[in-house]
């Protein structure tokens, strides 16, 4: 299959570390295109940040449409455009959010999520309202790490994470621990050695639902173009004609 990976923020290093985590677990036939908005925000981190990023998908999804990806996997734990992706084509598009709270829903009885800057927290808070996992997340933490100190981390920031979870584990009563970042994707498999629960890295996770997803679509489960995932009106399709991108970092 052919999955277009989106790396919501416009860092090449962190775009080429996450294609490297999605290449690692895809399977044999599975072509991973990996890209970036040619417009937005570094690293994002907030709200504001987030608003440049979604446009930046919808770029993306747009830009891609002539390659007919038959998966896409939004590679920020924000998740940030996923309703519009997800109007704009009848592949399945996965935020690695939504896609590691199923995961750690199916792997353990409650989970906690470990993130980057504390700031971020509401973020990942409210995807846990808006996907229905209150029962199930336990916690949001986070770790003060920017979320570009993750490409040349090293021990002591593993280290960091690595107590920020175990206090999580403890204090929420979890099972399990999803990685709040997409930058994180590296460290997964040392965290799950060192914390000994599972630790679910969302880039992973939706790779792996998108490959099922997309095997599945040839027994005739594709995307729902009913109720709001109804694809774009006439009116918006005609707009596709505006000037994108061009801009500059906020
Ligand atoms: C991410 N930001 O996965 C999020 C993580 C965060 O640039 N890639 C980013 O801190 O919200």
């Amino acid at each position: 299959m052919k999955l277009l990976l989106i790396n919501p923020n416009t860092s090449d290093a962190m775009t080429a570390g996450i294609a490297q985590s999605a290449q690692a677990v895809a399977a044999a036939g599975t072509e991973i295109i990996a890209v970036h908005p040619t417009f937005g925000p570094l690293s994002i981190e907030g709200h504001y940040d987030e608003a440049f990023a979604a446009a930046g998908v919808a770029e993306q999804v747009r830009l891609a449409q002539a390659q007919r990806p038959e998966g896409i996997v939004i590679a920020c734990f924000g998740d940030p455009g996923l309703e519009a992706a997800r109007e704009a084509t009848s592949a399945p598009v996965l935020g690695i959010a939504e896609a590691a709270f199923h995961a750690a829903s199916m792997l353990a009885t409650g989970f906690s999520i470990v993130t980057t800057m504390t700031r971020t927290c509401i973020i990942a808070e409210r995807l846990v309202q808006r996907y229905g996992f209150e029962h199930q997340c336990r916690g949001v933490h986070g770790t003060d790490i920017a979320v570009l100190d993750l490409e040349d981390g090293g021990e002591a920031m593993t280290r960091q994470i690595e107590d920020v979870a175990r206090a999580a584990l403890s204090r929420d009563r979890s099972g399990a621990i999803v990685l709040g970042c997409a930058g994180m994707s590296a460290l997964c498999q040392t965290l799950t050695e060192r914390l000994g629960v599972p630790v679910i890295d969302g880039v992973a996770v939706a790779v792996k639902f998108a490959e099922a997803l997309a095997a599945l679509a040839a027994s005739s489960l594709t995307s729902s173009t009913e109720g709001i995932a109804a694809l774009p009106l006439a009116r918006v399709q005609a707009d596709a004609a505006l000037p994108l991108g061009a801009g500059v970092n906020p």
